[in-house]
């Protein structure tokens, strides 16, 4: 069956079910989005022409919402607790069902156990059963219950599941093995699936799937409105919990704003404001998201105070035409210094409360400063009052950029393949490669017809060689380009080295996260033994990693040049 892009969600919303905030929430999300879908599906549709996309039958298992799981969100959503996630489920079910795929919804270990055909009452099933779907998107929870419940079909069919994964997951903690036997072991990792199998919320490390989500985007009417009606002096303070304003040294820098701007927040209360808000504050309490949208079109700066982490409300400030200003965290954030991070199966060092809007957006939209020097924050307050900037969303976070990317994941990944039908094995890579002039650099031109079918299509891999202590996420980056790790095959070996002009007195193969890379001093060449290993995150001063990477589309890192 071909699948058709679907104009309306209104039995999307129905197969949502309901009873829990959480979902009402979502629902009244997907509803007013509805307009936006259905525009950018025409938009792709368009792109597309009329390529065949088939249509996959998708079970959507929201194991954080479960019962089973404490659900300890669906209380909190009217109560300033977390929304990020709800806002990223809320529009992976849309743009699924708006590229017209067969959905089913659960959000109990009942409706799950049934729709996978599992006995209810028969715990571990110790039977493979034909799985009645071609994909499952799930998240940490879930994949645990279905673990659990589904008994042997599990490893059959575990290459069928995403995991959403706000924050992503490293080869090196999802590799069980390695993971136990190296420290690298945490709450969540050591699932053994295909890194891309996680996909996450932001860009973080290209070994995971770039999901997102999507910001309302404006019409050049809308966008001249706004930038009209704008109060010049305006500032709305990031964050919905009343704890943010419990941090330590924003007296100063709130002194130093409250000299220059009116302050508002939108900080949960219940029947008081709540004592951690100063007076000259004016809080609205937590608003309804289209009326938070509201204020955020009339503010000209959103102001994060370090917390909460990368969530989805700057991409919307930035939208509506907000300079987003936040704090430079010197030293970074990671799961080895801060609370928030531990046990998180990632060593990603954060440089700022979101780095996404650091390192994708920018100046002017976005500045990011250090809150404890007193000058250097004044002066970007002040320097702020007199940017003009226009409302500003990147092309991955609108509906048609989350659709198209999507798309080309249903349409291109995938992991049940028998590992090396498609890509050469790390033995077999034979010398596909061209040199550059430039020795640390090399290209792959002339056989990318040996790979037939390889997606992203192997043309696209352009391989250096990255400085000492450098991980392959930034020295691609450092090119313009970003580090693709399912071409890591094509650098494993010594040949490969021998192309970029690197010489080994010695190859050795070894199971390690960082491989392959050369060791100085004595020019030793290590391979990958361990294909789930190969990791684009990673650095060590010890070594100069071997980096495949490749381009990409403006406004849409996750997918290259070719990729459509
Ligand atoms: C992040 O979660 P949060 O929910 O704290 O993320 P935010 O960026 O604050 O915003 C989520 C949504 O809340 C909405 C707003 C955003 O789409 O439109 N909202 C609202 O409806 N009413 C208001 O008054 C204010 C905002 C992140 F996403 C999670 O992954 C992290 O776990 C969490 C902690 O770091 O931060």
């Amino acid at each position: 069956v071909q699948a058709v892009f679907r104009s309306n969600l209104s039995h999307l919303l129905e197969l949502m079910g309901s009873g829990k905030e959480s979902l009402i929430f979502m629902k009244k999300r997907a509803k007013r989005l509805t307009s936006q879908w259905v525009t950018a599906a025409q938009r792709l549709a368009q792109k597309l022409g009329d390529i065949q996309r088939d249509q996959k039958q998708i079970l959507v298992h929201i194991g954080f919402l479960t019962e089973e799981s404490g659900d300890v969100f669906s209380p909190r959503v009217l109560k300033g607790g977390p929304l990020g996630e709800m806002v990223q489920w809320a529009d992976i079910l849309a743009a699924l069902y708006i590229l017209g795929h067969s959905l089913r919804v659960t959000v109990s270990l009942k409706e799950l156990q049934s729709n996978l055909g599992v006995p209810p009452g028969r715990g571990n099933c110790p039977l493979t059963m034909p799985l009645p779907f071609d994909l499952i998107y799930t998240d940490y929870h879930g994949l645990q219950q279905m673990k659990q419940h589904m008994g042997l079909s599990f490893r059959k069919y575990r290459c069928r599941i995403r995991v959403i994964d706000t924050f992503g997951t490293e080869p090196a903690y999802n590799h069980e093995e390695y993971a136990t036997l190296h420290g690298y072991r945490t709450n969540w990792g050591y699932w053994n699936l295909n890194p891309k199998q996680f996909m996450t919320m932001f860009p973080h490390t290209p070994d995971n799937s770039f999901m997102g989500f999507v910001s309302e985007e404006l019409n050049e009417t809308e966008k001249q409105l706004i930038k009209g009606g704008k109060a010049s002096n305006m500032a709305v303070v990031y964050g919905k919990e009343a704890s943010i304003w419990k941090l330590q040294g924003k007296e100063k820098f709130l002194a130093i704003l409250n000299k220059y701007m009116e302050i508002h927040g939108t900080v949960y209360y219940e029947s008081q404001r709540p004592p951690e808000v100063p007076a000259f504050v004016k809080n609205h309490g937590l608003l309804p998201q289209p009326e938070f949208q509201q204020l955020l079109r009339k503010a000209k700066l959103f102001i994060g105070f370090g917390f909460p982490y990368e969530g989805p409300a700057p991409l919307e400030a930035i939208a509506n035409g907000c300079i987003f200003l936040q704090s430079r965290f010197s030293p970074p954030h990671s799961s080895l210094n801060h609370e928030f991070f531990r046990g998180k199966p990632t060593s990603r060092e954060v440089f700022s409360q979101h780095p996404y809007a650091e390192n994708f957006i920018g100046k002017p939209h976005v500045w990011t400063v250090d809150y404890n020097n007193s000058e250097e924050f004044e002066a970007a307050i002040k320097a702020i009052l007199k940017t003009q900037v226009d409302p500003y969303l990147p092309y991955e976070y609108t509906c048609e950029g989350m659709l198209e990317r999507i798309h080309a994941y249903i349409q291109h990944q995938d992991f049940c393949a028998v590992p090396g039908s498609t890509l050469p094995g790390a033995h077999t890579s034979r010398s596909p490669f061209v040199l550059a002039p430039n020795a640390t650099h090399l290209e792959w031109a002339r056989n990318a017809s040996l790979v037939p079918g390889a997606w992203p299509p192997a043309h696209s891999l352009r391989a250096w060689l990255a400085a000492p202590g450098r991980a392959c996420t930034d020295a691609c980056l450092d090119h313009g380009l970003i580090c693709e790790p399912s071409f890591f095959p094509f650098l494993n070996s010594r040949d490969a080295f021998l192309k970029l002009q690197v010489p080994c007195d010695s190859t050795e193969w070894e199971m390690h996260h960082l491989y392959p890379a050369l060791a100085q001093p004595g020019q030793e060449c290590y391979l990958q033994k361990e294909p789930l290993l190969f990791s684009c995150a990673g650095a060590s001063t010890k070594y100069q990693r071997l980096c495949p990477c490749r381009d990409f589309r403006k406004g849409q890192v996750a997918l290259c040049q070719g990729c459509l």
